[in-house]
C-alpha cells in the first residue's frame, strides 16, 4: 500500500489555494489535463479540479507568453483516501519489459520514450560489453517527514557529518532538519534581499562547499529584488554556531539580468571536480523569443561551471569547453537548455543528469557521462524533446539528444531528481529518480549495459513534486512544493 499520506487537514487547504497561484511554477506555462491515473477512486469525492487565480498570468507573464491558467492536477486538490497500488516494477516478471497500466491506470498514458540502442547519441560502445538484463526496480513509497507552511524549493546536505539537512524556503530562508526536526530559528533569513512573487521566483536552491566542514562557506541562488528578478548567486558564512548564517557575510559571486520572471533555472551543485555548476534557464517568456539558449555569448539557457575557491567572485577553470574562444562566454560548460531547474551528478559514478524543463510539449533528461569535457548542445530551441520545436524540420547536427523524455500527457514539468545511492532501497541501486510537478509521477531511469535506457513509473504520489533531496548517507526526499517533505521509502 501507498504509505503517502492523502489525507491532509482543512487547514491545509488555505495554504494550498493561496499556492495555486505558485502553480506556473517550475515553467509550466500551459493548461493541461491531469493525467487518468492520478485521479483518485474515492466515491462521491468531488470532481472539480481547482484552478489557479488569475494572478497566475501576472505571476508569469511577460509579453507573449501564453498565459492560460494552470489546471492544478487533481489529486492534488483531492485529499480523500489510499490511492490504488501504483503501477510498476512490482509487478514485472521481466525486467526489461515496459510497464503496462493496471485497471486502475486503463487510459493512463503511456510511459516515458527512452533512447535505445538505436537512437541514443550516448550509448556506450557494445564490443566486449555484458548486457545483463537491468533488474526490476521496487514500488516505493513517501513517509512524512517534515512540513512547513511556507513553499518549498530544495533540500541540501552540508557533508558535514552532522547528519543535518538544510530545507530552502522560496521566500527567502533555509531551515535546519536535526534528528529529524525541522527547527523554529532559520538557518539564513534572506527574504528581504529575495523576489519571490513570481511563481518561479524565489531562493531555488542552496550548495554547501565541499570544504565546508573546515571553511563554513556555502551558496544560494536566489532572483533579487535589487534587479528585479535578476538571478544572484552569493556566497555566505556560517556563524561559531553551526545552525546559524550570517546574513551580513553575503558576498554577490554572480549576477544575471533576467528579462522575464519565469525560467531562472536555479541549481546550484558542486562537480566531483570541485567546481560549482549554475543551471540558467532561457529567460523566460515562452519559446526562448530572445534566442538565450543557442547563443554560447549569453548566461541564459547554459549550465555554467565556475571556479568559487578564490576569497572573491569566480575564475575560470581553464579547462572549461569555450574558455579562450571568442566567441562564447568561458562560464559556458554545456548550452540548448531551457530551463534546467534540477541537474545533479551520480555520487558514484560522477555521472550529470539534467532534466530540462519542455515547453508545450516534451519533458525530457539530458545525461552527461563524468568524463564529458563539456560543450554539448541540448537543442533548444530547435528541438523540445526528440522533436523540432515548432518546426517540421530543423537542424539536429550537433545536438545531443534526451535520453529519456516524455509527453505532457504525463505531465508539465519535469523535476529532475538523483542516482539512488542509499542502502535503505536496495532494488533502488543505480536508479536516477524523477518526477512531474504537475502529475507527481516518480519514475526511475536505468541505463544497460548495452547503453540503452529504460524508464519505470515507480510511484503516482499525488505530489506538487518541486525537488528531490538526497542526505549524507545518499537516502533521498521529496519535496511538495505546498511544504511538505517526503522521505523515500520502499513500498509494499
Ligand atoms: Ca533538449
Amino acid at each position: 500500500m501507498n504509505t503517502l499520506n492523502r489525507t491532509k487537514p482543512l487547514r491545509r487547504l488555505l495554504p494550498l489555494v493561496l499556492l495555486l497561484a505558485l502553480s506556473g511554477c517550475l515553467g509550466v506555462e500551459q493548461q493541461m489535463t491531469p493525467p487518468a491515473t492520478i485521479t483518485a477512486t474515492t466515491a462521491g469525492e468531488e470532481t472539480a479540479p481547482l484552478r489557479t487565480p488569475t494572478a497566475t498570468a501576472e505571476a508569469t507573464g511577460a509579453a507573449g507568453e501564453e498565459t492560460s491558467p494552470l489546471q492544478i492536477p487533481t489529486a492534488t486538490a483531492k485529499v480523500t483516501g489510499t490511492s490504488s497500488a501504483p503501477t510498476g516494477a512490482g509487478e514485472e516478471t521481466s525486467p526489461l519489459q515496459i510497464p503496462t497500466a493496471t485497471a486502475e491506470a486503463a487510459g493512463a498514458p503511456s510511459a516515458p520514450t527512452t533512447a535505445g540502442e538505436e537512437t541514443s547519441p550516448l550509448r556506450t560502445p557494445t564490443a566486449g560489453k555484458e548486457t545483463a538484463p537491468l533488474h526490476a526496480l521496487p514500488r516505493l513509497a513517501l513517509i512524512p517527514f517534515v512540513q512547513t507552511d511556507s513553499p518549498i524549493t530544495y533540500l541540501a546536505d552540508a557533508s558535514d557529518g552532522s547528519g543535518r539537512l538544510f530545507l530552502v524556503e522560496k521566500a527567502g530562508r533555509i531551515r535546519v532538519i536535526q534528528d529529524g526536526q525541522l527547527l523554529a530559528q532559520p538557518f539564513l533569513d534572506i527574504s528581504d534581499l529575495v523576489q519571490s512573487s513570481g511563481a518561479e521566483q524565489g531562493l531555488l536552491s542552496v550548495a554547501f562547499d565541499p570544504q565546508y566542514r573546515d571553511n563554513g562557506q556555502f551558496y544560494v541562488n536566489y532572483t533579487a529584488q535589487s534587479s528585479n528578478g535578476g538571478t544572484v548567486v552569493a556566497r555566505y558564512k556560517t556563524t561559531a554556531d553551526p545552525n546559524t548564517a550570517d546574513p551580513a557575510s553575503g558576498q554577490t559571486i554572480l549576477e544575471i539580468p533576467q528579462p522575464a520572471p519565469n525560467h531562472n533555472g536555479g541549481q546550484l551543485q558542486f562537480g566531483p571536480d570541485g567546481y560549482l555548476y549554475v543551471g540558467m534557464g532561457d529567460g523566460g517568456s515562452a519559446g526562448d523569443p530572445w534566442g538565450n539558449a543557442q547563443n554560447r555569448n549569453a548566461l541564459l539557457g547554459k549550465l555554467l561551471r565556475l571556479d568559487v575557491r578564490g576569497q572573491a567572485g569566480y575564475a575560470i577553470p581553464p579547462q572549461n569547453p569555450f574558455a579562450g574562444a571568442n566567441d562564447a562566454r568561458p562560464e559556458v560548460w554545456a548550452y540548448g537548455l531551457r530551463n534546467p531547474w534540477r541537474f545533479s551528478f551520480d555520487r558514484q559514478t560522477g555521472d550529470l543528469y539534467i532534466a530540462d524543463v519542455g515547453q508545450n510539449t516534451w519533458e525530457e533528461v539530458d545525461f552527461q557521462p563524468a568524463d564529458s569535457t563539456g560543450g554539448q548542445n541540448y537543442g533548444w530551441n530547435v528541438m523540445e524533446g526528440l522533436a523540432c520545436y515548432q518546426a517540421k524540420t530543423c537542424d539536429k547536427d550537433g545536438k545531443v539528444l534526451p535520453v529519456v523524455v516524455y509527453g505532457h500527457d504525463q505531465g508539465c514539468s519535469v523535476t529532475g531528481g538523483y542516482v539512488y545511492r542509499g542502502q535503505a532501497i536496495p532494488d533502488l541501486a543505480g536508479a536516477y529518480l524523477y518526477s512531474d510537478y504537475c502529475s507527481g509521477v516518480i519514475w526511475g531511469l536505468q541505463r544497460d549495459g548495452a547503453g540503452a535506457w529504460k524508464s519505470t513509473e515507480l510511484l503516482q504520489s499525488g505530489a506538487n513534486v518541486s525537488s528531490f533531496g538526497e542526505d549524507a548517507q545518499g537516502e533521498l526526499y521529496v519535496l511538495d512544493l505546498q511544504g511538505q517533505v517526503y522521505r523515500l521509502a520502499a513500498g509494499k
